[in-house]
This record gives structure tokens, C-alpha cells and sequence, in this order.
């Protein structure tokens, strides 16, 4: 039998909350995880070697024991960088998820038509464009564009990951992109910055000059300064996107948060978080239920259904 790699995580990587408290708000039916990933288990899926860390094994079980615990029903699993391209964790996943879970992929340039089709046919529905230097080795844009035309055909949208002080230089290429861009963590902001500062009056602006530009308003444990429980310095800035651009916005929980170093949050007060971001039951069901609905389970969707540009 082929040896397989045992792993070791880092020595500061801080495991996911092991019991993570009931949230006080109560999820609108239908609710979804826009944004989480699975890591491993390592002894059967194991990490990429360029990987920037190596994390904890978080397998599908326990994720889905969360969605279950928080009144979830549906998950976007996102690829994530200790995985590479190599998406097989994803894929299996997906297929044990009985259709409750669309996935976010990486992808090498020369991915095959019968590759895509085959991630397809398992649930995913993006392709996943890391900007952040230090989790990858960024990729030309030449590459990035050879994707873009290979996964327009199957109607799959692109997932952007960067961080705001990087966005003047990337401004220009992400509005170039020709199909639904989905971007991670509210553009990264640095909320020690004004909430209508310069820096992210940029990423409004994006959005706003570009209706196929989406956001994801996940991880004020990640952008916080002020901590938990309350992440209360994050509310402004998801709270003016989640305001600003209803039908294009997506929450998720981030589980298990790779590379946080500062704490580990609770699951149970990330959901606590979204009422004081949408604030109205009409704001909180685009954001959990109506938009993840249409660009993920389009099938299922009430909505007008929309082309990969994001026109109705
Ligand atoms: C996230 C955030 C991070 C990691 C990754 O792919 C990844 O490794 O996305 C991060 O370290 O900021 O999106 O979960």
C-alpha cells in the first residue's frame, strides 16, 4: 500500500472552537455558509507541498455537525491555499453532502475540459483567485485569464481574495473580469481606517461601477481589532456594503478560520454578528438565503435567473 504523509500542524496553529455556543438569533430557513472550508484529513488528502501552512485536520463530519448545531442548511466550500489545486478533499466532500454543498475551487491553467467537467458534475460552481502574498505564489494574469475563458462555458463564477492596500493596483483587472466576481471578506479593510476613508470608498467604488462585483461580508474575527464578542469595529464597514448592495452580498462562518493568531472564534457569536450588520428580516434573508439561492442552487432559486455576468 503507498505510504501516505503524516502531518503536523503548526506549532502556533490555534484548533477550531471545540463547542461553540447556540447563537441568540435564529437563522432564517434555508440559511447558508457561504464561505467555509474542509482541511484534509491529512492521511487521505494530503496538503499541497508549496502550502503556506499546515493546519489542523477540519473534515467534513465536523463541519457538517456545525451547520447542523447553528441551523444552516447548505454550504459553499471554498478550497483553501494548504490544498493547492489539488481539489480532491472539495470533491469529496461535495459528493457526501447529498447536494447541500456547491464548492469554490483552484485550478491550474492547464485544467482539462473533462477535469472542469468532473468538478462540475461534484458541485462546483467558482474558481477561486488568491491574492493574498503571503498564503500563495500569485499566478500571471495571463494564466488567470486562460481560466476565466475555460470556466465561462460551464457558467461558474471567479472568488477574489486580497487585501484592501493591495486594490489600487488590482483595481483595474478585477473590472475587467468578464463574469460574477465574488469577493472574500469585505475587501480585507483595515477597520482601524475611517468607514468612509479613502481605502474603502475604493472597494464601494468597485462595486458600485461594476454590478457583476459581489462581496462577502464574512470574518470580523479576522478583521477585527476590538475582538470578541462583539467585533463591534468591523460593524460599520460590512454593515455599509450589506446596505449599500442588498441582492450581491453572502455570509458564511470561515470554519475552522485558518491562520487566525490572535483567538479562535466562537461559531455561535459569528452568527450573533449578522443582525447587527443587516439589520431588517427583508436584509437578512437576500444575505443568507436569496442571493447564495441564485448564485449557487440557481435551479432552486425563486429569483429571475441571471447569466454569469450577473444581468437579470
Ligand atoms: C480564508 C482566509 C485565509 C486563508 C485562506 O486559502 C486559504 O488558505 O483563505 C487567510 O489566511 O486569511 O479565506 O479562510
Amino acid at each position: 500500500m503507498k505510504a501516505r504523509a503524516a502531518f503536523e500542524m503548526d506549532e502556533d496553529w490555534r484548533v477550531f472552537h471545540p463547542n461553540p455556543s447556540k447563537p441568540a438569533f435564529i437563522l432564517p430557513a434555508g440559511s447558508v455558509d457561504a464561505h467555509c472550508h474542509v482541511f484534509g484529513p491529512g492521511n487521505r488528502f494530503p496538503f499541497s507541498a508549496q502550502r503556506k501552512y499546515t493546519p489542523c485536520d477540519a473534515p467534513k463530519e465536523t463541519l457538517w455537525e456545525l451547520r447542523d448545531f447553528l441551523g444552516i442548511e447548505r454550504n459553499v466550500i471554498v478550497q483553501a491555499s494548504c490544498h493547492g489545486t489539488d481539489n480532491a478533499a472539495l470533491v469529496d466532500a461535495l459528493e457526501d453532502a447529498g447536494g447541500r454543498a456547491r464548492g469554490v475551487a483552484f485550478l491550474d491553467r492547464d485544467v482539462s475540459a473533462a477535469e472542469l467537467d468532473a468538478l462540475h458534475a461534484a458541485g462546483v460552481r467558482a474558481v477561486r483567485f488568491n491574492f493574498v502574498k503571503r498564503l500563495v505564489d500569485g499566478l500571471p494574469r495571463d494564466a488567470l485569464l486562460e481560466i476565466v475563458r475555460k470556466i465561462q462555458r460551464l457558467g461558474w463564477h471567479i472568488v477574489i481574495y486580497f487585501e484592501a492596500a493591495d486594490l489600487p493596483d488590482l483595481y483595474e483587472f478585477f473590472a475587467s473580469l468578464p463574469t460574477i466576481v465574488v469577493v472574500d471578506h469585505v475587501g480585507r479593510p483595515d477597520v482601524t481606517g475611517s468607514v468612509g476613508g479613502r481605502e474603502f470608498d475604493l472597494f464601494v467604488r468597485l462595486m458600485r461601477e461594476n454590478e457583476n462585483i459581489w462581496c462577502k461580508v464574512t470574518c470580523p474575527d479576522r478583521l477585527s481589532q476590538s475582538g470578541p464578542p462583539g467585533y463591534d469595529d468591523v460593524i460599520p464597514f460590512a454593515k455599509r456594503i450589506v446596505e449599500a448592495f442588498p441582492d450581491r452580498v453572502l455570509w458564511g462562518t470561515d470554519w475552522p478560520h485558518p491562520n487566525l493568531k490572535s483567538h479562535m472564534p466562537d461559531d455561535g457569536q459569528l452568527v450573533d454578528f449578522i443582525p447587527k450588520i443587516a439589520e431588517t428580516s427583508e436584509l437578512q434573508r437576500k444575505l443568507l438565503v436569496d442571493n447564495p439561492l441564485r448564485l449557487y442552487w440557481p435551479e432552486e432559486s425563486g429569483a429571475a435567473t441571471m447569466n454569469n455576468e450577473g444581468q437579470q
